[in-house]
């Protein structure tokens, strides 16, 4: 299928970009590319391709006169204007996308018989959407909220779509009660606030009514709803689905993806800053990221699970509020996934990207999850008034790469012109085409698993279903001890948002009290709630032990690749330092900024000018990872400079790395910060390189957080 671009079109390119077009093209880019249109060295012409002589000036009854309906060209242009914009998305409606591409590592064929997990050498095609849930389109990025991460796998045997979050499991467990979460946690309905927040009465009134919540909601008050950019998170398929082999052997596997960046969060005062001065801020890291070509990489595995061992868990492996520790079930790697290309267009590719969970290809199954079941009706149905009709599959990001046929015909947005006179099947008029294929191992029929089903038609949620503090507990106990704090931490701040006494009560009582109940006696202090001594309901005792797999202390970076370090320079600056700290960050392959007093060159102890990337102000220390002064001759532009001071009470306050080189060191006195294993300092770079290496490997200096507290900033 050809768009209508002209294919003589002059191709002019960024310097680059050809480069990049070769080397990061996949099959799926090459099919979009059909559809690009680039406007360089064309005329500008109406949608029916008139010349367009004037675009500046409607046509008018005189030059001060009214403007005449005959303007097809202002009409045109107004018409399509005013119906640019199609519904976002009812939940994960602000999100950012890239391409990639996805390698098995080896044939996993004994486990599968999905094409794309077989041949090692094979690069399938990935568009990959990461968004918030809450908040609109326009919402900012940092917000405390679940991460969506939904990939979208071109094979050779149709679309694979798996639709995940970064936190293993949901807050309910069928979905029948989807819409009522959602009503709850958006903006409530009177005044449409707030914004990209749980912090609110209508969130926690159904939360502390629905106690399946219990573990998920503890995965979103702890730091994994607040990450630090889109490539340090986990992602997970949440349901237990079925792999199928050749033989038509069936197991359960639960999907994960971990991130090779290791998983990294910001902390609450920070991500709460951000959104203000940097709405974009994970869009933003992300595009940059792929485009300074620091690929993000992702491990996908898989926790396999025997159908005859699908009952002995202290929990049903069907209820989506509960994971498999990884210490219970350990991961089989699959392959890798790397994200290499930004998109071309957002609207065409992100905006207009149609995931579904029902989306599988032969080899993968579904399991009788009641909150998957759910799902495999909603992700289509929603796309109908989102993408406006039946044909949503034709818009070319959704397009398969393998060939489509079938006998669905006609719909509004159809582009597809269907030759032929005999659309249904079984027919003699075509030769009966398009045929059936029988499942085969590779390239056959879709063949749904055959499970035997026994049972009562009945609307009721299984016994195996109900206990909903243990692992909720579990998590809570796996975590480190700043993680805890943050977890309590967040609780008091979103409960202490909400307005109604007996929803925080309710709350503390019957929810935290039965997970821990020293993490509810701290939540009801901070809230002003009387301190539970016990909690409502008998928690079974449950065989599970403390997990570390839980905790993101597991899964610190392996190196500083991409890591974002702001080099405060100003007048007098020493530029050999500021040369070194710039090899050094090469060979590491951090990103360095040099951040000025003004967007205004400094003046080098040499007496030459060094250009800055940005002033203070416009990258403020929240956007990056670590701080270092470099020394200078005139150290006073620092001493009297307030908002080059707040920089480093607020580095310090989110417990990054602090270099002060030289006499700056002088700094930390000033600011009455207590020294620590983050706040280096030395007469040269080469003094404290590995040190700051070790700090941000270490990601934050945890045992500053109690200090921290007084800072002010
Ligand atoms: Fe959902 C979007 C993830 C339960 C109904 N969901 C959506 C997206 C993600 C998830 C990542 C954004 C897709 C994109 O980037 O376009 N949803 C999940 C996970 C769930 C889950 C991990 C539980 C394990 N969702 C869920 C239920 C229902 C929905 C139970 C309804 C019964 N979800 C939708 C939806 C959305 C959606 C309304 C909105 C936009 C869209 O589908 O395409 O259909």
């Amino acid at each position: 299928m050809k768009s209508n671009t002209d294919k003589s079109t002059a191709k002019s390119k960024v310097a680059g970009t050809d480069t990049l077009d070769r080397q990061n093209s996949s099959e799926k880019i090459q099919q979009l590319d059909e559809f690009k249109s680039d406007a360089t060295g064309q005329a500008l012409r109406t949608n029916q391709g008139v010349k367009v002589a004037d675009d500046l000036n409607s046509l008018k009854a005189g030059v001060r006169g009214s403007t005449l309906l005959e303007d097809f060209i202002l009409r045109e242009k107004i018409t399509h204007f005013d119906h640019e914009r199609i519904p976002e998305r009812i939940v994960h409606a602000r999100g950012s996308a890239a391409h990639g591409y996805f390698q098995s590592y080896k044939n996993h064929s004994e486990l599968t018989k999905a094409e794309f997990l077989q041949d090692p050498t094979k690069q399938t095609p990935v568009f990959v959407r990461f968004s918030t849930v809450q908040g609109p389109r326009g919402s900012a990025d940092t917000v405390r909220d679940v991460r969506g991460f939904s990939v979208k796998f071109y094979t050779d045997e149709g679309n694979y779509d798996l639709v995940g979050n970064n936190i293993p499991v949901f807050f309910i467990q069928d979905a029948i009660k989807f819409p009522d979460l959602v009503h709850a946690v958006k903006p409530e309905p009177h005044n449409e606030i707030p914004t990209g927040q749980s912090a609110h009465d209508t969130f926690w009134d159904f939360i502390s009514l629905t106690p399946e919540s219990a573990h998920m909601v503890m995965w979103q008050m702890s730091d994994r709803a607040i990450p630090r950019n889109l490539h340090s998170m986990q992602g997970f398929g949440v349901h237990t689905f079925r792999f199928i082999n050749s033989k038509g052997k069936g197991r359960f596997v639960k999907f994960h993806w971990k991130p090779l960046q290791g998983v990294v969060s910001l902390v609450w005062d920070e991500a709460q800053k951000i959104a203000g001065k940097d709405p974009d801020f994970h869009r933003r890291d992300l595009w940059d990221t792929i485009e300074s070509g620091h690929y993000p990489e992702w491990e996908l595995g898989v926790q396999v699970i025997e159908e005859e061992d699908e009952h002995k868990f202290d929990f049903d492996i069907l209820d989506a509020t509960k994971i498999i520790p990884e210490e219970l079930v350990p991961i089989t790697p699959l392959g890798k996934m790397i994200l290499n290309r930004n998109p071309d267009n957002f609207f065409a590719e992100t905006e207009q990207v149609a995931f579904c969970p029902a989306h599988i290809v032969p080899g993968i199954d579904f399991s009788n999850d009641p909150l998957l079941q759910g799902r495999l009706f909603s992700y289509t149905d929603t796309q109908l008034s989102r993408l406006g009709g039946p044909n949503f599959h034709e818009i070319p990001i959704n397009r398969p790469v393998c060939p489509f046929h079938n006998h669905q015909r006609d719909g509004i947005h159809r582009n597809t012109i269907n030759k032929g006179q005999a659309s249904y099947h079984p027919n003699s008029i075509d030769g009966n085409w398009p045929q059936e294929t029988p499942p085969a191992a590779a390239q056959g029929g879709f063949e749904s698993y055959q499970e035997r089903i026994d049972g009562h038609k009945i609307r009721q949620r299984s016994p195996s279903f109900s206990d909903h503090f243990s692992q909720a507990r579990l998590f809570f106990h796996s975590l480190s001890k700043p993680e805890q704090q943050h977890v309590i931490n967040a609780y008091s701040f979103e409960l202490g948002k909400v307005q109604r006494p007996w929803i925080r009560e309710r709350t503390v009582n019957e929810i935290l009290a039965n997970i821990d109940l020293e993490l509810a006696q701290k939540v009801a202090l901070n809230i002003g709630v009387e301190p539970p001594t016990k909690g409502t309901v008998e928690v079974p005792e449950v065989n599970l032990q403390p997990a570390p797999s839980l905790s993101q202390m597991s899964f610190l970076p392996k190196d500083i690749k991409a890591r974002k370090i702001s080099v405060l320079v100003s007048n007098g600056v020493n530029a050999d330092t500021v040369e070194d700290i710039l090899n050094w960050a090469l060979k590491e392959m951090a990103v360095v900024k040099l951040v000025g007093p003004s967007p205004a060159p400094v003046k080098t102890s040499k007496g030459e000018m060094l250009k800055v990337d940005a002033a203070m102000d416009s990258m403020p220390s929240i956007m990056f990872d670590a701080v270092v002064v470099v020394d200078g001759d005139d150290i006073a532009d620092m001493q009297q400079n307030g908002e080059g001071l707040h920089y480093l009470l607020e580095t310090y306050k989110h417990l990054k790395p602090l270099v002060l080189l030289g006499e700056h060191a002088q700094l930390l006195e000033q600011l009455r910060l207590t020294p620590d294993e983050g706040t280096l300092s030395g007469n040269s770079f080469a003094d404290v390189q590995d040190q700051l290496k070790q700090g941000l490997l270490k990601h934050r200096v945890w045992a500053r957080e109690p200090l921290a507290k007084m800072v002010p900033a």
